[in-house]
């Protein structure tokens, strides 16, 4: 299996990249935002205590995304692999996926962790905030999202560095300009560690 963990702050273009990433690679995606914009949107008593986390701009707690992960990899783990995407956002979400990889016998390939600075993710998110009208993209919350990265969700990749798998891609340029430099990573990490 190819497990990739697609990483970076908010507006640093995961989603984005993940939908290209699937089209090329056919893995299963899974994005923790989109399952619990579903929840939102379907009004069930999750999604309603969630929707106030997300609008405030914190992390939903870990016991209920990881309860989604679990379900998510046990549906698809006879699959050719995962796009993890916004997921893990802890450390603790970090290790509960690597126990959850484990017991089928699979681990995380590679976290990719895209690189923008703070002015460039609030002109993005300013954008989609106006275009979209999702209720998390306004400033006060954005700030705060990148704020909450920054102290709960940076840790990650010290995590993953250890076991050499800390992947960090620029995330400036055009979605395609993006997509080649994450693909030639996938590609050249793949071949190196390809038993001979
Ligand atoms: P997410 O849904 O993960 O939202 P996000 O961080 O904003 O990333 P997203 O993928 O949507 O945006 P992207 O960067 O692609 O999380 C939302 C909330 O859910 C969190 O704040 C939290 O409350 C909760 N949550 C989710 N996962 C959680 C977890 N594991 N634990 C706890 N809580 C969790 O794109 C942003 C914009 O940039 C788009 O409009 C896009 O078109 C644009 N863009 C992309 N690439 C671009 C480029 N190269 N140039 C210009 N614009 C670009």
């Amino acid at each position: 299996m190819l497990n990739i963990v697609l990483f970076g702050p908010p507006g640093s273009g995961k989603g984005t990249q993940a939908e290209k990433l699937i089209e090329k690679y056919k893995l299963v995606h899974i994005s923790t935002g989109d399952l619990l914009r579903s929840e939102v949107a379907e009004q069930t008593s999750l999604g309603m205590a969630a929707k106030k986390i997300m609008d405030a701009g914190e992390l939903v707690s870990d016991e209920i995304v990881i309860g989604m992960i679990k379900k998510k990899v046990e549906e698809h783990k006879e699959g050719p692999g995962f796009i993890f995407d916004g997921f893990p956002r802890t450390v603790e979400q970090a290790r509960e996926l690597r126990k959850v990889l484990t017991d089928y016998d699979e681990r995380v390939t590679m976290l990719i962790s895209l690189q923008v600075p703070r002015e460039e993710l609030l002109a993005r998110l300013l954008k989609r905030g106006k275009e979209m009208g999702r209720s998390d993209d306004n400033e006060q919350t954005i700030n705060n999202r990148i704020d909450v990265y920054e102290r709960q969700t940076v840790p990650v990749t010290y995590y993953y560095e250890k076991m050499h798998k800390h992947i960090p891609v620029n995330g400036l340029g055009t979605v395609e300009e993006i997509f080649k430099r994450i693909v030639k990573e996938i590609e050249g990490f793949e071949k190196f560690h390809q038993p001979s």
